[in-house]
C-alpha cells in the first residue's frame, strides 16, 4: 500500500489531483479507511499489530502529502512570477497613443480657467485671498447683510454641519475675510468651491467653483465694474461676447446686476445648458452696499466698493461649448483629455 500511495502521489499533477489520491488512501471509502474498519474483526494481537501498521502508514502518507503540497505551491508561484511579472519600464499601450509616448497628466479645465483669470487679476494688482470652506453664518450670510429672517437666504439652500456651521454657497464670504484682515484700498479676487444643496441638473452643481472680485476704494463706479468684467470676458475668450446686464438683487450690493453671456453651447438656440432661454447668467455684480462697508468698520462716506461673484463652472461651459456640467465631477479621463 505505501509503495502505490508514494507512486500515486508523486504522479499527482496539481493540487486537485492531489485532493484526489487523499481521498483514495484516506476518504470514507480509502484504502486506509477499509483497513481501519476492519480492525473490530481481529484478534487482540492482530488488532495491535494491524493498528500500528497502519499509524505508521498513516505518518509516511501525511509525510508524503504535505511535501508534494509544497512543491506543487512553489512550482505553481514560480510559473506566475515568468507569465505574470510587471515590467514597470514598459509604456502601457493605452497611455503611448498620447504625447508621443510619454503621458503627462495635466490640470482640470476648471483650474486652467482660474489660473488665466489669476494672472490677469494680479497683472491688475489684485490679490489672491482665500477662505475656509466651512463657514459661519455671520459671513456666509449676516455681515452680508441677510437679516435672520431675510427670504434671499432662501435663495441660496445650504448645507448646515451639525456643530451649526454651513458649507459656504458663495466665495462673497471671502469680501467680508478680506475686509477683516486687510486695509483699504483693496483689490481681491478669490476663487474657491462653494456648496448649495440643490437638484443637480446640466446647469446646477450642488458642488462647484466661484471667483470673487472685489475692489474698495474711494471712488469706485459702476463703469470700474463694467471695465473688470469686460476685461474678464475678453480674456477668457479672446474676443468680445454677447451679453446682456439686468438688474439682480442681492443684499449685500445696491445697485445689483446680473450679467448674462449668449449661450455659447447652442449659439442662443435654445438648449439644456440655458433652459431653452438662449441667455447663462455667469456673473453678478454691484457696488458694495453701504451696510457691508459699515459692518467692516468702513465709513461709506470715504470708501465705495464694487464686487463681482463670477460661476467658473458655467464660464469654462460656455469657454468649451461643454453640455452638461456633471461631466466636470464625473472623473472621466475621455473627457478630461480634451482640455
Ligand atoms: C452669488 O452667489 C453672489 N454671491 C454673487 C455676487 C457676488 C453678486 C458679488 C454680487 C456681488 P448667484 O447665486 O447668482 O450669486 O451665483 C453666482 C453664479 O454662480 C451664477 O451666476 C452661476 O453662474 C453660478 N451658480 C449658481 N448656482 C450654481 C449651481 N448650482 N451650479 C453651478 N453654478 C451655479
Amino acid at each position: 500500500l505505501e509503495a502505490e500511495a508514494a507512486a500515486a502521489i508523486a504522479a499527482a499533477a496539481d493540487a486537485e489531483a492531489l485532493a484526489q489520491v487523499t481521498q483514495n488512501f484516506t476518504g470514507k471509502k480509502g484504502a486506509l479507511t477499509g483497513v481501519m474498519k476492519q480492525l473490530g474483526s481481529l484478534t487482540p494481537e492482530e488488532r495491535t499489530a494491524v493498528g500500528k501498521a497502519a499509524n505508521t502508514f498513516k505518518a509516511k502518507l501525511d509525510e508524503l502529502l504535505a511535501a508534494k503540497e509544497k512543491q506543487l505551491t512553489e512550482s505553481k508561484f514560480a510559473s506566475l512570477a515568468e507569465t505574470e511579472f510587471l515590467d514597470l519600464s514598459v509604456t502601457p499601450p493605452e497611455f503611448s497613443q498620447v504625447r508621443g509616448g510619454v503621458s503627462s497628466g495635466h490640470t482640470h479645465p476648471i483650474t486652467q480657467t482660474q489660473r488665466r483669470l489669476e494672472a490677469i487679476f494680479t497683472s491688475m494688482g489684485f490679490s489672491i485671498v482665500d477662505g475656509p470652506q466651512v463657514e459661519d453664518d455671520y459671513h456666509n450670510f449676516g455681515a452680508l447683510n441677510f437679516t435672520d429672517d431675510h427670504p434671499a437666504r432662501d435663495m441660496q439652500d445650504t448645507f448646515y454641519t451639525v456643530t451649526g456651521h454651513l458649507l459656504r454657497t458663495h466665495t462673497s464670504t471671502v469680501q467680508i475675510r478680506a475686509l477683516e484682515s486687510m486695509k483699504p484700498p483693496l483689490r481681491i479676487i478669490a476663487p474657491g468651491r462653494v456648496f448649495r444643496y440643490e437638484e443637480v441638473d446640466a446647469s446646477h452643481e450642488h458642488t462647484f467653483y466661484q471667483m470673487e472680485g472685489m475692489i474698495i476704494d474711494r471712488k469706485v463706479s459702476v463703469g470700474n465694474l463694467l471695465h473688470l468684467m469686460q476685461t474678464l470676458l475678453t480674456e477668457v475668450f479672446g474676443r468680445e461676447v454677447d451679453v446682456r446686464l439686468r438688474p439682480g438683487y442681492f443684499p449685500f450690493v445696491e445697485p445689483g446686476f446680473e450679467l448674462d453671456m449668449k449661450c455659447l453651447v447652442c449659439n442662443g438656440a435654445g438648449c439644456s445648458v440655458c433652459k431653452h432661454s438662449g441667455w447663462v447668467e455667469v456673473l453678478p455684480c454691484g457696488l458694495v452696499h453701504p451696510n457691508v462697508l459699515r459692518s467692516a468698520g468702513l465709513d461709506p462716506a470715504e470708501w465705495q466698493g464694487a464686487a463681482f461673484g463670477l460661476g467658473l463652472n458655467r464660464l469654462v461651459m460656455m469657454q468649451h461649448g461643454i453640455e452638461d456640467i456633471r461631466h466636470f465631477m464625473a472623473g472621466k479621463l475621455e473627457f478630461l483629455r480634451q482640455f
